[in-house]
Formats: C-alpha cells, sequence, structure tokens
C-alpha cells in the first residue's frame, strides 16, 4: 500500500459576506426555476454542452472516491426508439398492473401516463448508470461503498448543470430498467439509476400547477 499523499486545496476561493449572499440568492433564483418538463423540442442541442454538464457530475463525491457511475448519452434514433418501445411496454405494466392505487393516486396531478413521446423527441437521453462493484482489468471486483447516494449526487450536479446552461430534464425511471442494459450494451455489475431526457422545452409546453413545500417545514435549524 502505498501511504497517503497531499497536496494544498489549490482551487478554492473565498468571497466576502455580502457577495455570498448575493450568490446564495442567484443560485436559490436559478434552481427555483427549474421544472421537469415533459414536452420537448426536437431542437438539437451542441454535443459538447451535455458532454460539459456530465463532466460537471463527475466531479460529484463518492464512498471512498470510487466513482461509481457511468453515463450513456443517447442521440441515435434506433436506440431511442427502442428504449421507448421497451419503457412504454415496462409502463404500460405499471399504470395497468404493477402500480399500488396510493402510488396512483400520489402521481395523478402530475396526469402521467404509459406513453412516453419525449423518449424520441428529445435531442439527448442520458443514462445514468451506477456500478455496484468495480472491476479490474484482471477481473477482480472491487467493493463499492454508497454507491446510491454517490450517483444521486452525482445525477443531483447534472440537472443542476442542465438548468444553469438553459436547458431542461425529466428524470425517468421506468421500472424495471434492465432492459437498458441489454439495449446500451452495458455490463452486468451497472444498473441504470435513472434516465435523463434532456433538451430545450416544447414551445407550448405545460407543467403542473403543483407547489413546494415551504421552507419552514423542510428545514430545521437546532
Ligand atoms: N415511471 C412512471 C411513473 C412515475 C413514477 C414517478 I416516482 C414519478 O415521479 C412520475 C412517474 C412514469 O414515468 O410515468
Amino acid at each position: 500500500m502505498s501511504s497517503p499523499r497531499f497536496i494544498p486545496l489549490y482551487d478554492y476561493h473565498e468571497y466576502e459576506v455580502e457577495e455570498m449572499r448575493t450568490r446564495a440568492l442567484a443560485v436559490y433564483e436559478q434552481m427555483r426555476a427549474r421544472r421537469t418538463v415533459r414536452q420537448f423540442s426536437p431542437r438539437p442541442v451542441p454535443l459538447e454542452i451535455i458532454e460539459q454538464c456530465i463532466r460537471a457530475a463527475t466531479t460529484a463525491p463518492s464512498g471512498p472516491n470510487l466513482q461509481p457511475w457511468h453515463f450513456v448519452v443517447i442521440t441515435e434514433r434506433s436506440l431511442k426508439h427502442q428504449i421507448r418501445l421497451r419503457a412504454e411496454r415496462e409502463e404500460r405494466e405499471f399504470y395497468q398492473r404493477r402500480a399500488p392505487k396510493e402510488w396512483l393516486a400520489a402521481l395523478a396531478p402530475l396526469a402521467t401516463d404509459e406513453h412516453k413521446p419525449y423518449l424520441e423527441t428529445a435531442p439527448f437521453l442520458i443514462a445514468i448508470f451506477l456500478e455496484r462493484y468495480g472491476k479490474l482489468p484482471d477481473g477482480r471486483q472491487v467493493k463499492h461503498y454508497y454507491p446510491t447516494e454517490s450517483v444521486g449526487i452525482a445525477t443531483g450536479i447534472l440537472i443542476a448543470a442542465i438548468q444553469h446552461v438553459g436547458l431542461v430534464s425529466l428524470t425517468h425511471t421506468p421500472s424495471p430498467m434492465k432492459f437498458l442494459n441489454e439495449i446500451l450494451k452495458r455490463p452486468t455489475n451497472e444498473s441504470c439509476f435513472l434516465l435523463l431526457v434532456v433538451g430545450y422545452p416544447a414551445e407550448d409546453a405545460v407543467i403542473p400547477d403543483i407547489t413546494r413545500k415551504e421552507f419552514e417545514d423542510v428545514c430545521t435549524l437546532v
């Protein structure tokens, strides 16, 4: 085992409190404007923008820095078509049979159903895979710690980055998502965590008239 190596915290930047206040408000205003969108424009988005957002996501903290994620960027028409067909098949099962009544009741304000046209309309689908364990070149397995939390944090950063560049996203979780391993040829140590749909909103996009909880109800100072 080599001994741990430390270097100075070279990229840290401190701001004056007044500047912090401005920045805290700005980040809130920006995140507050984020809404999950289900109607996408087919307008193309430069790939480099998406790649840069994914680079931001890959800076996420992870259980002993094992970075247990893999991002698959899907642009190819036929792949999107296959994904839509398979997702809609799972969703049909979900809405017609699998979903408990309470779940359907919780989803009612969103008016979602098994039809997922946006899986083909949006310019990008990003399948975020979670590596349940790592694999060394010689085939040995590496245990991963807190992979769900790690990939969840990376996904949060990705969603924030997409908002920051002026695009919209939809977090989509057809369940089960195993078909994505098949279609995208991902190895068995990976499970799809989330399918993120990304692009510009359709010009006539609408969003459900729902609200966020009050700050006081979700934050306690002790
Ligand atoms: N996966 C289904 C159902 C669904 C589930 C949750 I949790 C949502 O927040 C929204 C929808 C679908 O995509 O329709």
